[in-house]
């Protein structure tokens, strides 16, 4: 008992010493929560306003009617973009990556495509740049598109030379996303002196039955890149040889 009111003694004396003023100590803690909250919204906004975004938006699939594939009838839609082998903006005036390095491959004019559920997809790309051996030549297969064919220049094709891929489009669904969706198409590629952004090009023509509705992210399987066995630089960042596909 006596040791206990000792105790309580000490402690309202060590309670009341430093300075005084009981308001203080509430007001520095609101105000260091206040920073603290207010550089951490700077910090996420400044990323967020990092983070590409393709001058031309989402391409929104334009509709082509219906279509019957293995007897089920389906919307049809189109998709059209290509691959470049530069972002620096020589196609139309209009940068790929405005602020971003502009001497490296990239997809565009965007990379976020949006298509309806369960339709058939044609898909229309024009592959202007060049490439070499891909280093896995399971990527050189065309899978999962109706059939499992696609035609380049015209020609159906179930493969193309893994030796020479410039690009590839390969779709999957994002975690929680029709786990059983997968797209690969590989996009030959173009000779080397021949590449430029409005120059020699091959066009791949493929259509896909798009899966439930959700997010898909697509991205290149050809070692386009820098560093860490090309798969840094445009590989790594965001847009350039990767994106979304939004199925609505
Ligand atoms: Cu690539």
């Amino acid at each position: 008992m006596v040791a206990d009111s000792n105790l309580q003694v000490d402690q309202t004396d060590v309670g009341e010493e430093p300075g005084g003023d009981d308001r203080a100590r509430p007001l520095g803690l609101i105000l260091t929560v206040v920073i603290a909250l207010a550089a951490t919204v700077g910090i996420g906004a400044f990323f967020w306003s990092q983070t590409y975004q393709s001058p031309s938006g989402t391409q929104v699939a334009q509709s082509a009617g219906t279509a019957v594939v293995n007897g089920v009838t389906m919307p049809h839609v189109t998709l059209s973009f290509q691959s470049y082998p530069d972002a620096n903006g020589s196609v139309n005036g209009v940068a790929i990556h405005p602020a971003g390095n502009p001497s490296w491959p990239a997809f565009g004019m965007t990379n976020v495509f949006q298509v309806p559920t369960h339709a058939l997809v044609t898909v229309t790309v024009s592959q202007y740049d060049s490439g070499g051996a891909l280093n896995n030549p399971w990527f050189a297969r065309v899978r999962g598109t109706v059939d499992g064919v696609a035609t380049v220049d015209g020609k159906v094709v179930t493969a193309v030379d893994p030796n020479n891929v410039g690009h590839t489009f390969t779709v999957r669904g994002t975690p929680g996303t029709d786990p059983g969706f997968f797209l690969n198409v590989p996009l030959p590629s173009v000779g080397g002196e021949n590449q430029t952004d409005v120059g020699q090009h091959h066009t791949v023509v493929f259509s896909f039955v798009s899966g439930s509705a959700g997010t898909y992210a697509w991205n290149c399987e050809f070692p386009c890149g820098t560093m860490v066995a090309a798969f840094g630089g445009p590989m790594g960042a965001y847009g350039y040889m990767s994106g979304f596909m939004h199925v609505v």
